[in-house]
């Protein structure tokens, strides 16, 4: 190799390392699980990096030896002698690797799966039902009339069963802090168990290509004390709380005459549109369009102006409000809470 191709290549694989490094951060690891099932995952993850570390490392050192042994004939220690270079060959060749991939096999496929398989309704606290939509995740609790949008909350060290469905193409819902993936199938109800150790906030991701914004249908799952929990549902489940001022009910009045309410829901008043989220508890979210913006007046305002130019290919179009009606949409939608 050249100079200038060993800089290159090292230039690569460098690169690479960085790469894996910084996928490896941020709040959405397999590697820090916060329930049972994906501990299971997480410990079956190391048992196959350790293997699969040996037979790397060992096949390293082989390469080497043979490497700087190459003018000598026979094998270090063992010599010419052929019944012993026979079963060193079965040994490393056929024995070991096959009774590693059995044993990582009845442990992925016993173990593993049972432990993150969808619970026994009877052993679960509570149902919530996850539906997926291109693109973002309404959340709806059964028994209430609570519905919200992307931001999933449950009680921490409760068990909670996940009921998750499609209104249109094949998505995976996926917190890898909490659990395994769950394919949302149109025409299945496929469950899966929801379960934090200890109060947080879990990143989720849709985990199956969904089409152009897959990358922005992004969810959280916030695990609450189980009093925060049941004041947070109590108001998610309640109307909207009614406009207080001129400007708001004004705001409410554009709202609910114009497109938008063709496609949103907001309890309490005339909105009954289902294209996209409910809004009836908007301003108590913490981001917009499935964790794509932040829920903050500049962000909310930009998206109402262009939401293709925040996510392209979004089910929401452009609509133009004059000034004063826009403003007046903006402060309603912020009172929301
Ligand atoms: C044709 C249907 C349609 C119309 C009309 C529409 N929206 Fe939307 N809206 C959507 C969809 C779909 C989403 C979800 C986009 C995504 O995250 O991919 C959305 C998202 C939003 C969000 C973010 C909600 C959240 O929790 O992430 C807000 C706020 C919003 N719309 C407000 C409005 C307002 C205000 C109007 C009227 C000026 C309006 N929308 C008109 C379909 C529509
Ligand atoms: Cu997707």
């Amino acid at each position: 190799m050249t100079g200038a191709g060993r800089r290159h290549a090292v230039a690569v694989i460098l690169f690479a390392a960085l790469a894996l490094l910084a996928a490896g951060c941020g709040d959405q690891s397999t590697l820090s699980p916060h329930s049972k099932a994906s501990r299971d995952i997480a410990t079956l993850w190391w048992w196959m990096l350790g293997a699969a570390g040996v037979v790397f490392f060992g096949a390293l050192f082989l390469l080497l030896l043979g490497w700087t042994r190459r003018r000598k004939r026979g094998l270090p220690v063992f010599g010419e002698d052929e019944g012993l270079t026979t079963g060193l060959v079965v040994t490393f060749g056929i024995a070991v690797p096959v009774v590693t991939l059995i044993a990582l096999f009845v442990v992925a496929n016993f173990s593993v799966v049972s432990a993150t398989q969808a619970p026994k309704t009877a052993s679960t606290a509570m149902t919530i039902q996850v539906i997926g939509h291109q693109w973002f995740w309404e959340v709806r609790y059964p028994g209430t009339t609570a519905v919200t949008a992307n931001e999933i909350h449950i009680p921490a060290r409760t068990r909670v069963n996940v009921v998750a469905t499609t209104t249109d193409v094949i998505h995976s819902l996926w917190v890898p802090e909490l659990n395994r993936k769950i394919d949302m199938i149109p025409g299945h109800r496929n469950r899966v168990l929801l379960y934090a150790d200890r109060p947080g906030v879990y990143r989720g991701q849709c985990a199956e290509f969904c089409g152009p914004q897959h990358a922005h249908m992004s969810m959280k799952v916030f695990a609450q004390p189980p009093d925060r929990f049941r004041a947070w549902l109590r108001n998610m489940a309640a109307p909207r709380r009614a406009p207080s001022s001129p400007e708001l009910t004004r705001g409410e009045q554009v709202f609910v005459a114009s497109a938008c309410a063709s496609c949103h829901t907001i309890r309490g008043t005339s909105a009954h549109g289902e294209v996209g989220p409910d809004l009836t508890h908007l301003a108590t979210r913490t981001t917009l369009a499935a964790l794509t913006i932040p829920n903050r007046r500049g962000y909310l305002g930009g998206w109402i102006l262009d939401p293709q130019h925040i996510k392209p290919g979004a089910k929401m179009p452009a609509i133009a409000l004059g000034g004063a009606d826009f403003q007046a949409v903006l402060d309603y939608l912020q009172s929301l809470r």
